[in-house]
């Protein structure tokens, strides 16, 4: 029997009377520096401003827009662990619902008056005390430590294709959705299905519109229905909060046991994700159309798309599956090598993102003048436990590469993170040290044992997928998410040069 699994988060203790009490900034108004905010108020840190350089708080989910947009975790478990939410619609919310809910957090938590809108962090210099802030517009700023809660789903991929720029209908990428176009009797042209592209696909196939869906490589998509949660559900919900932590603990749990376990270890758990796939994948009834939807690598190597919509829009007359490559775009439409033209009205780019930027274009420069660039060169980004880097004190990276972001709750993992970071400045309060930064034999035995733990996991099974670092390691956790919580819940200084 599995021991169960610990809190999220140790509980954040305000600092004892008389602690010191750093200035943080924060740069993000997202998930993760919304909860870094929270914790920062909780340990009775008020010396804090959160940067977000667009109007609004939600990240990720006030940037995108896309007709479909939601999140294929469920809700009840995208949410952080102390603050349930009955008033889900959907099993899987939809994507402006996450942007209410992220509204309400801020307004709650009275964390509004510390963010500071339309501010866009363009250099941060340590001068070996503080870390000096400059923003796009000029305005600066410093504190004894920076937090970087920007994500990595935020730089928009452009496909390198000739003749983009010279398409004469409307053209943008599903993160900068052009809301003025109506689809409606347009020939849309899509290029990527990936997650993105596959909730569009399944959004848009109900419109009256033609769709031709550009695939580059097929993928493997996870049969899970979603539900709409009737108004008295969500009032139990309401009335007993007990069953929204259940359930919480439910998809924690599951998600642990199966998923995680399926694409990190073979096993029973691999075998029936699989098998879940192709039995989802055998509703498709053209034989060519399924031929040619059928990938020729194993499930979860890349990002699985978790849709029970998916097949059914793709059987929909209106959408045209084109599996040719793609020789040009032209004005009219574009041009796949077997010489044919698709004339199109609009095109969408669901292409992703360029994932391995982080924090960049923000340049970082520590005392000594080296820069992240540098840093992060040869190599690739790295950091020890995804949160901290060698060279640069008092930085703490959320969501940085290697940590459990494949198919699980980002929120739950970023709690164990802003948990961590808050015992790091807890021990700052106590004067334990003026900085901090991980040693560079720790980090480099932690990447001894990601690349250990990588045998066996599907990322490394052969399959192009966007975790893939410049080093040919996969930029996630290669163990279960218990195990990253664990190694989280209480900093091993010793891990670190202080000073
Ligand atoms: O991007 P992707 P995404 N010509 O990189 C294709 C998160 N997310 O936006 O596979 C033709 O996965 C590319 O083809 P290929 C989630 O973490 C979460 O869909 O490289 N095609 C692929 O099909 C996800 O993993 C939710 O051959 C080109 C697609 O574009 C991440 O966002 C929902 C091409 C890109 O797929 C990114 O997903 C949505 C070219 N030149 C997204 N270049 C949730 O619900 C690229 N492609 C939580």
């Amino acid at each position: 029997m599995n021991a169960p699994l610990s809190p999220p988060i140790p509980s954040i203790p305000p600092l004892p009377e008389g602690a010191r009490k750093p200035r943080v900034l924060i740069l993000g108004a997202g998930m993760s520096g919304l909860l870094m905010g929270i914790q920062l108020k909780r340990a009775g840190i008020e010396d804090f401003s959160i940067f977000e350089k667009r109007e609004e708080v939600g990240g990720t989910w006030r940037e995108n827009r896309y007709p479909g947009l939601a999140c294929d975790v469920p809700a009840h478990y995208y949410t952080y662990s102390f603050e349930p939410n009955p008033e889900w619609h959907h099993r899987f919310a939809r994507g402006p619902e996450i942007q209410n809910y992220m509204r309400h957090i801020a307004d709650k938590y009275d964390l509004r008056r510390h963010i500071v809108f339309g501010e866009e962090a363009a250099d941060a210099r340590f001068d070996g005390r503080r870390w000096q802030v400059k923003m796009k517009s000029g305005r600066e700023d410093s504190g004894e430590f920076l937090v970087s809660a920007c994500g990595f789903l935020h730089h928009p991929r452009e496909p390198q294709i000739p003749g983009l720029e010279h398409f004469a209908g409307k053209r943008f990428h599903s993160a900068r959705w052009d809301m003025s176009v109506d689809l409606k009797g347009k020939r849309i042209g899509l290029i990527g299905t990936g997650s993105t592209g596959a909730q569009i696909v399944s959004a848009v196939s109900k419109l009256p519109c033609e769709l031709n869906v550009f695939q580059r490589t097929p993928q493997w998509v996870f049969p899970l229905p979603d539900r709409e949660y009737p108004l008295a559900e969500r009032e139990l919900l309401k009335r007993f909060p007990i069953i929204a932590r259940t359930a919480y603990k439910f998809f924690d749990q599951s998600f642990d046991h199966v998923l995680a376990r399926a694409m990190i270890e073979p096993g029973w758990q691999r075998r029936m994700v699989e098998a879940l796939c192709q039995w989802n994948l055998d509703r498709v009834k053209d034989p060519l159309l399924r031929r040619h939807l059928t990938p020729d690598y194993q499930p979860m190597c890349k990002r699985i798309i978790m849709s029970w919509d998916f097949y059914p829009a793709m059987q929909r007359p209106s959408v045209k599956l084109v599996v040719d490559g793609i020789e040009r775009v032209e004005e009219q439409g574009i041009r796949t090598v077997d010489g044919k033209l698709h004339p199109l009205d609009v095109l969408v780019l669901a292409t992703g993102f360029n994932t391995h930027e982080y924090l960049r274009p923000l340049e970082l420069t520590n005392a000594q003048g080296l820069t992240l660039s540098q840093a992060w060169g040869e190599r690739g980004p790295h950091a020890y436990y995804s949160l901290a880097i060698p060279g640069f004190p008092n930085f703490f990276l959320l969501g940085g590469p290697h940590s459990p972001l494949a198919n699980g709750s980002v929120i739950r993992y970023t709690e164990a993170l802003v948990g961590y970071v808050m015992q790091c400045i807890g021990h700052y309060g106590e004067g334990r040290f003026n900085t901090l930064a991980p040693r560079q034999d720790a980090t480099d035995a932690f990447y001894d044992s990601l690349r250990e733990s990588m045998q066996g996991t599907v990322w490394v099974s052969g399959c192009q997928n966007w975790y893939i670092g410049k080093d040919g390691l996969p930029e996630v956790w290669p163990r279960r998410p218990r195990e990253f919580n664990e190694a989280l819940r209480r900093p091993r200084l010793e891990a670190f040069e202080l000073n």
